[in-house]
Parts: structure tokens; C-alpha cells; sequence
């Protein structure tokens, strides 16, 4: 059976969703957690598991941490995502830009990435593999939201004190904005961010490791047709060094999971890789 547990830090609530399992030995139960839902204050609906979703118990007790407040801000966020769309394929930066301050007012940043401009692009991208929408129109909201997170970049800031990392993608991916986002978010959180873009040959990435001397390299692949270049990329960095490689984006959140010179992330929220980033060590 399913159900939420609270813990507190400091003075903030945070829920879990976890699950208790018999343990046969100990002939006792134990919990596991299915899911880590955040900071009580902003849990929504929609961060619940989908099979897990229309369970009355759960929405009752999800309900009782923020009760006046669960349904206007289920209903900013819908709201939030329809306009943030319909600015998107518009090409209307500037209303964008005020969706985007007036969300992250309410809520927080990592929640306008997460649960914003992710799914808003996922549609963006299936109603284009649909027909529903004109490749044109597709650019143009590619290019406007890559210009949205350029500007967010622009007014962050950060001690850049913790682990330095970078981010890359293999020969051959042309998306970035994943990468921009996790540069954006990782710098706020602290960490200095080398972001080496699109097209940098796999030596010439070495190089840099070489040279600059990063904790942690994050691979980001979002075509599946460039798996084996990321592998390709991974592999060679390995050869070279014993930094911990981290692999993710959107070519490795659904299906098998393929091999690699490193540790694969499968779909995560923003939030969480800070503390992975934390934990991570030399490879031995
Ligand atoms: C924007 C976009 C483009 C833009 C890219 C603009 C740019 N500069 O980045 C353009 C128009 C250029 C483009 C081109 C193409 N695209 Co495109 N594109 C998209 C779209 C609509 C959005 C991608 C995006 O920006 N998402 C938002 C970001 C924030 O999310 P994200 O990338 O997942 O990153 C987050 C996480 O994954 C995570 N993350 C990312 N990397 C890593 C790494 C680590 C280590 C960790 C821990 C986490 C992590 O953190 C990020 C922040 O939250 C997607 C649709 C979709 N469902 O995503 C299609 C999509 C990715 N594209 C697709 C396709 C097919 C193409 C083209 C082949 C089309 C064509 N025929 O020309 C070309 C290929 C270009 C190439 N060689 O790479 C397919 C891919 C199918 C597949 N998996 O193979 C998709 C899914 C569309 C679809 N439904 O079919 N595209």
C-alpha cells in the first residue's frame, strides 16, 4: 500500500511517497520510497505517480498540507503551461518572459523548468510529430524558448563554490536547451558550470577536461540516433580519466537502458541532482 510521509527540515516540511514491504526475516514491515515529491507547500496533483494519482487516501493527505491553497495553484500551473504555449508558437518573447516572472512569483524556478517549459516543449514536439503543428511554427518556439532560457541564464548568479561542472553532448546533437537549463539551475545552486554547447568534437572536449579539470562531466543526449556517439563519447573520456561521468536528457528516459562509461539519470527533476552531483566520487 501506498501513502505519504512528511519529514521535516529545519522548518520545512517535505513528502514522500512511499510504499511498506513485508520483511520476512525481521517479520516486519518497512517503507521504501516510491518517490520523492518535494517541498510540501508546492506538491501538486500531477507530481504523484500516475498510478497512484486518483487514490483518494493520497489527494486527502496531500490536501491536508496546503488545503485553501492546492487548487488555485494546480490551476496557475495549467494555466501557466496553456499561455506558455500559445506565446511559445506565437514567437512572443516578451510575454513569455512575464509568464515566466509571474510563475516563478508563486513558485520557484526549478518548478517553472520541471513542471513549465518541459511538458510545454514535449507538446510543442508530439503535436508537431502529429501534423498538428507547421515545422515553421516548431522553429519558431524552439528559438523563442532557447532565447527564454538564455535570458533566465543571463539574470542568474551563484558563489560557483561547489563542484565544478561540465556539460556536453556528443557529436552530432543539436538540442541544448536541456543543457541550458541545467546551467542555469546548477549555477544558482552554486556550482560553476562550464556549458561547451553543440558541435565540440570529442578531443576537443577531452582537451578541456584536461585543462580546466571539471569534478563531474554530464552528458546530455536527446536523440536516440545519438546513443552511440554518446557511448563513443563516454568511453573515450573514461580512457583518459576517472571523473564521474553522468548520463541523461531525453534519448535515455523511456525504453532499455543502454550501456555506458558511466552513471545513466533516468527522468528527474530538477531539484534532485544537486544531491547526486554531492555524492558523486572518482571512479576507483
Ligand atoms: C526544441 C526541439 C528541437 C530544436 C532544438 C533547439 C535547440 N537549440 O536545442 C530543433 C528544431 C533544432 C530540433 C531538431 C531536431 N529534432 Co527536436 N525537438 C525539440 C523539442 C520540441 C524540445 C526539446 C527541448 O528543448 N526540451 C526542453 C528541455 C528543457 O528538456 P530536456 O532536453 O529533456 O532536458 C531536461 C532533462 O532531460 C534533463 N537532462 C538533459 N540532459 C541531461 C543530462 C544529465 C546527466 C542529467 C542528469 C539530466 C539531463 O535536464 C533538462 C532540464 O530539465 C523536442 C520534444 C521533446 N519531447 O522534448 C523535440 C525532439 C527531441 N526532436 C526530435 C527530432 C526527431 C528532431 C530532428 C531529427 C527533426 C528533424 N527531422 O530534423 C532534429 C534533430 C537535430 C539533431 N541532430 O539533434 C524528436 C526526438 C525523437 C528521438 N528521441 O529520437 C523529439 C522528441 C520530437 C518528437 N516528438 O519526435 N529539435
Amino acid at each position: 500500500m501506498a501513502y505519504i510521509r512528511f519529514k521535516k527540515v529545519k522548518s520545512e516540511q517535505y513528502l514522500y511517497l512511499v510504499k511498506s514491504i513485508w520483511d520476512s526475516k525481521k517479520k516486519t514491515s518497512k517503507q521504501e520510497i516510491i518517490k520523492y515529491l518535494g517541498k510540501a507547500s508546492l506538491v501538486v496533483k500531477e507530481d504523484i505517480p500516475v498510478e497512484f494519482r486518483n487514490d483518494a487516501k493520497i489527494l486527502s493527505v496531500l490536501a491536508s498540507y496546503n488545503p485553501q491553497d492546492i487548487q488555485k495553484r494546480e490551476d496557475a500551473t495549467k494555466k501557466s503551461r496553456q499561455q506558455l504555449f500559445k506565446k511559445l508558437t506565437d514567437g512572443n518573447i516578451e510575454e513569455c518572459i512575464k509568464i515566466y516572472r509571474e510563475y516563478v512569483q508563486i513558485f520557484n524556478i526549478s518548478d517553472f523548468f520541471d513542471k513549465i517549459l518541459r511538458p510545454v516543449m514535449s507538446k510543442i514536439g508530439s503535436d508537431w510529430q502529429t501534423g498538428k503543428l507547421a515545422i515553421a511554427t516548431e522553429h519558431v518556439a524552439s528559438n523563442v524558448a532557447q532565447t527564454l532560457v538564455k535570458i533566465i541564464m543571463e539574470q542568474v548568479s551563484g558563489s560557483g563554490n561547489k563542484k565544478k561542472i561540465l556539460l556536453c553532448v556528443p557529436v552530432g546533437e543539436e538540442h541544448h536547451i536541456g543543457c541550458d537549463v541545467l546551467e542555469t539551475y546548477l549555477t544558482i545552486k552554486g556550482f560553476k558550470v562550464f556549458n561547451m554547447g553543440t558541435s565540440i568534437p570529442g578531443d576537443a572536449i577531452l582537451e578541456f577536461i584536461d585543462m580546466k579539470k571539471p569534478d563531474i562531466v554530464l552528458i546530455s543526449i536527446t536523440i536516440n540516433d545519438n546513443i552511440a556517439a554518446g557511448q563513443r563519447l563516454a568511453k573515450k573520456i573514461r580512457e583518459q580519466s576517472k571523473i564521474p561521468i553522468l548520463v541523461g536528457g531525453y534519448a535515455l528516459q523511456t525504453g532499455d537502458v543502454p550501456k555506458f562509461e558511466g552513471h545513466i539519470i533516468k527522468d528527474i527533476r530538477l531539484d534532485e541532482i544537486p544531491k547526486i552531483l554531492r555524492n558523486s566520487v572518482l571512479v576507483t
